[in-house]
C-alpha cells in the first residue's frame, strides 16, 4: 500500500498563481490537496476548486491559522507536506521532498532554498539574511544546523501530531523546526529549486512584511529557549 500523502496550501489572495501550483502537483498520487483560503478578497477559492483542490476557508488572518486550519481539516494521511499558494516553489519537487520520509528514513523533510545558487538569488536579501540570524540562533540555541526556514516541507503525520503546533502567523515555519528537534525527530534538508513569488509580495518584499515577519520569527526562537 503506498503511503498516504496530502498536501496542505495555506492562500490569501493568490488568484494568479494558485491555479499554476495545483496543475503542477502530481495530483494522482496524492491523497487529497487542501488549500486554505484565508480569507481572501479574490478569486482564489474559485480558482482552486476549478483546478481540483478541496478548499476549506479559515476566517481568522495568519499563515499559521491557516495551515492549523489544513491539519485540522486532515482525512487520515501518512504524510503532511507544505508549500506555498504563490509559484515560488516548484510543486513538482514534491516527490523528492516526500522520498525520505516514505522510505521509513526520516520524520521530517525540508526543502532549503539556500543550497542551490539559483534558489538563493530568488530570495530577497532581506529574507537571506533574516534566515541566517534565524538558523544561526536555532544552531546557537538547540544544536541543530539548519540553513532555511523555507515554506516546502513534508512530515509524518504520527509526528506533526507529536510536536503540537500553536503559532498563528509568521513563527509557524521555525516553531516546528525547533520543535522537531526538542522532540528528536529524524530531520534532513534537501536543495530545493526557488522562483520569485507570482503577484505582489505581501511579506518579504515590503518593509512592514520583513519587519513582523522577522520579530515574529526571533521572538518564537527565545520563547522555546525558556518554555
Ligand atoms: N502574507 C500572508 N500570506 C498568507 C496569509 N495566509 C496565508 N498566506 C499564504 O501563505 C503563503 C506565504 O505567504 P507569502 O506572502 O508568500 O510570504 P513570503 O513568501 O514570506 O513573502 P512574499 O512571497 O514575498 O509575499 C502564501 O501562499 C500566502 O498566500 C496571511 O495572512 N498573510
Ligand atoms: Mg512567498
Amino acid at each position: 500500500m503506498s503511503p498516504k500523502v496530502s498536501v496542505i496550501i495555506p492562500a490569501f489572495n493568490e488568484e494568479s498563481s494558485i491555479g499554476l501550483v495545483l496543475n503542477d502537483l502530481p495530483t494522482d498520487t496524492l491523497h487529497e490537496i487542501i488549500v486554505v483560503d484565508n480569507a481572501s478578497t479574490d478569486n482564489t477559492a474559485r480558482v482552486a476548486r476549478e483546478s481540483g483542490a478541496r478548499v476549506v476557508e479559515e476566517k481568522h488572518k495568519g499563515y499559521g491559522s491557516a495551515c492549523l486550519r489544513g491539519i485540522a481539516e486532515l482525512d487520515q494521511p501518512d504524510i503532511v507536506v507544505f508549500l506555498d499558494g504563490d509559484y515560488s516553489d516548484y510543486p513538482e519537487e514534491i516527490t523528492s521532498i516526500i522520498q525520505p520520509v516514505i522510505s521509513g528514513e526520516q520524520d521530517f523533510v525540508l526543502g532549503s532554498r539556500m543550497i542551490l545558487p539559483e534558489s538563493r538569488a530568488a530570495l530577497l536579501p532581506q529574507a537571506r539574511y533574516g534566515n541566517r540570524l534565524a538558523v544561526f540562533l536555532i544552531c546557537l540555541f538547540f544544536r541543530h544546523r539548519y540553513t532555511d526556514l523555507g515554506p516546502f516541507r513534508a512530515i509524518r503525520y504520527e509526528s506533526l501530531k507529536a510536536i503540537g503546533m500553536q503559532d498563528t502567523d509568521f513563527g509557524w515555519t521555525v516553531e516546528m523546526q525547533i520543535k522537531a528537534v526538542k522532540k528528536g525527530l529524524r530531520i534532513i534538508e534537501i536543495p530545493v529549486r526557488y522562483r520569485e513569488r507570482v503577484g505582489v509580495s505581501k511579506i518579504t518584499g515590503t518593509v512592514s512584511g520583513t519587519f513582523k515577519a522577522g520579530t515574529k520569527i526571533i521572538y518564537t526562537i527565545f520563547k522555546y529557549l525558556i518554555v
